[in-house]
């Protein structure tokens, strides 16, 4: 039997925080055997809110640089870079003559990101999901491993590829998101209500480029609650967060983790915790610097990426437009 297909993308629109590894890459480099991996950095995503031209394409190598450094092997899975497939923007217009404004209204990332009221959003960030459903949906993918905050996305995507199935002939396999029990949601360090996230400031959270000085200052900083007691207690968010990093990068069970700190403070906590990441953290960033100080290599890895995204997403867009009764 041949295996499911996986597909997932992190923006390059400025840090990859912790969440975005621990909720997303480790699971990539979980399944890599598993499953038929397509990783993609979605650049036209990243381009939904300004962007400073000169960083998104340093960002751009930088995520790439990062998908190899986690250790995604080129070989097996499909690296590339969204805009260097055109299929991608060419369904999402597709995609949006089937979509329903109302859905796309109901979308909290969308909510979340104009809270402020201001009408100056882009319409390419409100239409942000279609992209992402266009992205999953090219692939015949089964299945998309994302973090919490992305589950709703994957839902429109998954009544898109009905609705159009059922409209026009089954043309999408319909996918589902594969989502970790622990680490869907890692919080924000100075806001343990509210998830990681790079918009949110440097405090908020601990980028995998970040030296061990500045680690250590932001773990020991992390907001937590005036207990004593160490347990994983979802209701103490702040120390709930930063057991489940702990956990995440230790691969110890929780009963494991609270034996080892009875009698221990949240100081102790902090200071272990803070040294776990950064031997975690240090040979990830020796592996980006190797891969940053080597454009070519990445530009090699990306190229060939594109081309074999690119056959795969180009066929699925000609069934697509035969579908359609568009002139090919
Ligand atoms: N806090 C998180 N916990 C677990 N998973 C997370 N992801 C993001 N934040 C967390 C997952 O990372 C993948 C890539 O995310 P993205 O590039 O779409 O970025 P994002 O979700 O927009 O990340 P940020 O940091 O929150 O960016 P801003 O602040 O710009 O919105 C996805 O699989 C996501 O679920």
């Amino acid at each position: 039997m041949s295996k499911k297909v996986a597909f997932s993308g992190i923006q390059p629109s400025g840090v990859i925080h912790i969440g975005n590894y621990l909720g997303a890459i480790q699971q990539w480099v979980d399944g890599q055997d598993k499953y038929a991996n397509i990783f993609c950095v979605v650049d036209l995503h990243a381009i939904t809110v300004p962007q400073d031209p000169k960083s998104l394409k340093e960002n751009t190598y930088r995520t790439a640089a990062i998908y190899l450094a986690a250790g995604i092997n080129p070989k097996n899975s499909i690296i590339f870079v969204q805009s260097q497939v055109p299929a991608h923007t060419e369904l999402a217009w597709v995609l949006n003559t089937v979509t329903h404004t109302g859905e796309l209204l109901r979308m909290t990332q969308f909510k979340d990101k104009t809270k402020t009221g201001s009408d100056n959003a882009s319409v390419g960030l409100f239409d942000y999901p279609v992209l992402m459903a266009a992205d999953i949906l090219l692939y015949g993918t089964n299945l998309v491993p994302v973090g919490e905050d992305q589950k709703q996305h994957v839902e429109l995507a998954r009544n898109l590829a009905q609705r159009f199935n059922n409209r026009f002939g089954k043309t999408f396999a319909i996918p589902e998101p594969i989502i970790r029990k622990s680490g869907a949601r890692i919080m924000g360090l100075d806001d343990p209500s509210k998830k990681m996230s790079k918009s949110a400031g440097p405090a908020n959270y601990i980028a995998l480029t970040d030296s061990p000085e500045i680690i250590r200052k932001k773990i020991m900083r992390a907001t937590t609650d005036s207990g004593t007691v160490i347990k994983f207690d979802p209701k103490r968010a702040g120390l709930y967060n930063l057991l489940t990093i702990y956990q995440l990068f230790s691969g110890k069970t929780e009963a494991q983790i609270e034996k080892h700190f009875i009698r221990k403070g949240y100081s102790n906590l902090k200071r272990e915790l803070a040294d776990l990441i950064i031997d975690k953290l240090t040979p990830l960033q020796k592996k980006i610097e190797y891969y940053m100080k080597n454009k070519r290599l990445l530009d090699q890895v990306l190229k060939s990426g594109a081309k074999r995204a690119d056959k795969i997403a180009s066929q699925t867009l000609k069934e697509v437009k035969q579908k359609l009764g568009l002139v090919a």
